[in-house]
C-alpha cells in the first residue's frame, strides 16, 4: 500500500500580506521569516507587485506567503486580474499602520474592496487584521488605545453583515528587537 506523502495530507498554503503602502507588510514578512535585522529594517523598499515568497511555520505548515506591495497603481492591478491575486486564499493578513490615522478611511476602503472579492470564496479565508507599527511606547498611550477602539469598532461594524470572521492584534516590529536584546 502506497503511503500518503505528506504533501498530501499536509498541502501548501496561501497566505496574503496585503494594505496600503507603508504599512510594514514586508517588515512582517521578514519578521515571521526570522530575517528581519536592524541593517534590512532600516533599508526596506517599496515592494513592486506582488512578491512571492516560502515561510514554513514552527508547527510544520508550509504557506506560500503572497506580499502584495501596496501603492495605487498595484491596488488597482490586483483588481483587474483578481482571478490570479485573490484565488484560494487560506490566510490573510491585512495590515494598517495605527500611526497613520489620516489614512484610516482609505485603508478600510481597501479592505472592503478585498472582502467583497474574497468572501465568494469558498472555505473563506481566515481574517486576521494587524493594527501595526503599535510600538512599545504607544501601548500605555491613551491616545493610541482610543484609536484603535475607534478603528477596530469601524471594521467590526462593517463586517458583521458580511459574517467574516476577523481577528485583530497589535503588532510591532520594535517587540521583536526587544526580544533580541533580551536574549
Ligand atoms: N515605527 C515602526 N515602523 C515600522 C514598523 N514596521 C515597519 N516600519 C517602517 O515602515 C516603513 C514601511 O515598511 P514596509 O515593510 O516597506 O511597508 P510595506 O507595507 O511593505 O510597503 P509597500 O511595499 O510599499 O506596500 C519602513 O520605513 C519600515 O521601517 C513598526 O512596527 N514600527
Ligand atoms: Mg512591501
Amino acid at each position: 500500500m502506497k503511503l500518503l506523502s505528506e504533501d498530501s495530507v499536509n498541502p501548501t498554503q496561501k497566505m496574503v500580506i496585503i494594505g496600503l503602502d507603508n504599512a510594514g507588510k514586508t517588515t512582517i514578512l521578514k519578521t515571521l521569516k526570522q530575517e528581519l535585522t536592524p541593517q534590512l529594517f532600516a533599508n526596506v523598499k517599496p515592494t513592486t507587485g506582488a512578491n512571492i515568497e516560502e515561510f514554513t511555520a514552527s508547527d510544520g505548515t508550509k504557506f506560500m506567503v503572497w506580499d502584495f506591495g501596496g501603492q495605487l497603481a498595484f491596488r488597482e492591478e490586483y483588481f483587474r486580474r483578481k482571478d490570479y491575486y485573490f484565488s484560494n486564499i487560506n490566510k490573510l493578513i491585512y495590515v494598517i499602520d495605527i500611526q497613520d490615522p489620516d489614512r484610516y478611511d482609505e485603508s478600510i476602503t481597501y479592505l472592503l474592496n478585498i472582502s467583497g472579492v474574497v468572501k465568494l470564496q469558498k472555505p473563506l479565508p481566515q481574517f486576521i487584521i494587524f493594527a501595526h507599527k503599535f510600538d512599545p511606547e504607544l501601548l500605555s498611550s491613551e491616545k493610541y488605545e482610543k484609536l484603535f477602539d475607534q478603528l477596530t469598532g469601524k471594521i467590526k461594524t462593517i463586517f458583521r453583515p458580511l459574517n467574516i470572521p476577523i481577528k485583530f492584534f497589535k503588532t510591532s516590529v520594535y517587540t521583536i528587537f526587544q526580544k533580541f536584546q533580551i536574549l
